[in-house]
């Protein structure tokens, strides 16, 4: 097991914190303790706990859900101190592994509420961070606004002092801090949303206002929403790539963590109560996030949906392989020259056609085995999120809406559930009841259009693209993917 005592005696090439961890204090409360918060956030704190006067940005993770899964994780942090280990891999195979210390301690409040609101009205802790997941911010695609009337978050403002809910657990936390005179913190999203602190700053306004007026306008004083771009793979692992990650860096650690080389967090410069020097470990802080969000967004993210409902339908596993697919590799590269790009307002010295390279690239890195199954899950939150300005731009002027009314396609057989070959496979779909997913399951074209994925959009779908979107469909059916793809 990885432990503080193991830290002295680590394989050669293995590199360990170089601050002392008992020096290390908690300022940093953060939500959502998965993979892309330990490769990304967790793994910037963690350098940056290397600068001098700087041991004070510890983090203490939370997890929200009881459970299985995560007990297990509670179990796992607490044996290893919060240590785990990070594997960096090139496209060309190069790998680097790191042992991480920033991540202090996990916490399950559903188990520990009380401990969990006094840290986050604790004068000690600056920042409150999320990565709750695209659909988690719990906003209505059509109105923009935090849906009060979400059971979880009715549930909350029956009972306030007693949360369950990140948005009951922040503001509860936050009405103890101003109560006690402690002065605000800065909520920092490191989720993938078009403007996510924009969308932060909705939520919770949006529930503290139904809890009580005053407070919500104490904390539209006092606290901070930077918006912020956040980029690295980071693919799920596996029991058998946990072993081979272990196999590879003579470490014995339970929760072994992969991802690729590349890393980006550009931020804005928003910081109600202090943060660490993170310029100096290569954070980017800008005014014009905007610009890179949108990029990454509308490009990244969102030709990683066409390459992971195609090999889900395609039965091809990693995306990488998708890719080396050329005809895929084609369309994709034809959405973004042609639907994508000419929307976006390039970020300064940005060269968006290199950046398109340098994605595709990325994608095609066979070190990291990235499944198209762990992008393909929650297509209905991230569809609207990453595709949603590209559909409204192509539909609603006088330009070619093939390829968008394919990927519209795709995306609904994705969620019809069924292989080429007549395989049925079950992905998540948290935001979807019952009903709905039925009718995503059915055959029912049509109705499949009216589903909540379609929202943002829907007012533009003449009944020429919905016949096409319908002929799509079918020639999927019945060529297969790669012999219907519109090139
Ligand atoms: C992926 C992202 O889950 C998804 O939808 O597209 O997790 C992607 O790997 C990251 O955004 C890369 O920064």
């Amino acid at each position: 097991m990885l432990t503080y005592d193991t830290l002295t005696s680590l394989p050669a090439d293995v590199a360990g914190p170089s601050y002392a961890l008992d020096a290390v204090t908690p300022g940093i409360i953060h939500f959502g303790v998965g993979n892309f918060f330990r490769a990304h956030l967790a793994y910037y704190i963690d350098r940056a706990l290397a600068l001098p006067d700087s041991q004070h940005w510890g983090i203490i993770g939370v997890g929200l859900r009881a459970g299985e899964r995560s007990e297990k994780k509670e179990k796992d942090f607490a044996a290893q101190h919060g240590l785990y280990s990070l594997t960096e891999t090139a496209t060309d195979g190069t790998r680097h592994t790191r042992v991480m210390g920033a991540l202090r301690d996990y916490l399950l409040a559903p188990r520990e509420p009380e401990t969990v609101l006094d840290l986050l009205a604790a004068p000690s802790t600056k920042i409150a961070s999320l990565t709750i997941t695209e659909g988690g911010y719990n906003i209505d695609e059509t109105t923009g606004q935090f849906r009060l009337s979400f059971p979880p978050v009715q549930e909350d403002l029956a009972d306030p002092t007693h949360p369950k809910t990140v948005f009951g657990f922040i503001v509860e936390g936050l009405r103890r801090r101003r109560d006690a005179g402690h002065g605000g913190l800065t909520i920092l999203s490191c989720d993938n949303l078009r403007q996510n602190g924009e969308v932060s700053r909705k939520a919770f306004l949006g529930y503290a206002r139904a809890v009580d007026g005053e407070l919500a306008e104490w904390i539209e004083a006092n606290v901070t929403f930077p918006n912020a771009m956040v980029d690295r793979i980071t693919p799920s692992v596996s029991a058998e790539t946990a072993a081979k990650l272990n196999k590879q860096s003579g470490l014995d650690d339970l929760k072994p963590l992969l991802a690729e080389d590349f890393t980006q967090w550009v931020v804005e410069d928003k910081f109600a109560a202090g943060r660490p020097a993170l310029e100096k470990v290569g954070v980017q802080f800008s005014d014009a996030v905007a610009d890179y969000e949108h990029a990454k967004i509308r490009m990244l993210n969102a030709s990683h949906l066409i390459i992971s409902a195609a090999g889900m339908l395609q039965n091809v596993p990693l995306v990488d392989q998708v890719l080396a697919e050329p005809k895929v590799r084609q369309f994709v590269d034809e959405v973004l020259d042609r639907d994508v790009i000419p929307t976006l307002h390039a970020p300064e010295g940005v060269d968006l056609r290199e950046y398109k390279q340098t994605i595709l690239n990325r994608f095609a890195n066979p070190a990291l085995a990235d499944q198209v199954a762990r992008i393909a899950a929650d297509s209905t939150s991230k569809a609207q999120v990453f595709w949603t300005e590209t559909v409204r731009s192509v539909l609603s002027r006088d330009h070619d809406h093939t390829r968008v009314a394919y990927f519209l396609a795709l995306q609904l057989e994705l969620m019809r559930g069924r292989q080429e070959d007549g395989q049925s496979f079950d992905l998540p779909e948290p935001v979807l009841t019952d009903e709905q997913r039925n009718i995503a399951r059915s055959d029912d074209y049509r109705a499949s259009l009216a589903l909540p994925g379609f929202d943002s959009w829907r007012d533009l779908l003449t009944s020429k693209v919905e016949d096409d979107i319908v002929a799509f469909r079918q020639a999927i059916r019945e060529k297969g993917v790669l012999e219907s793809l519109p090139l």
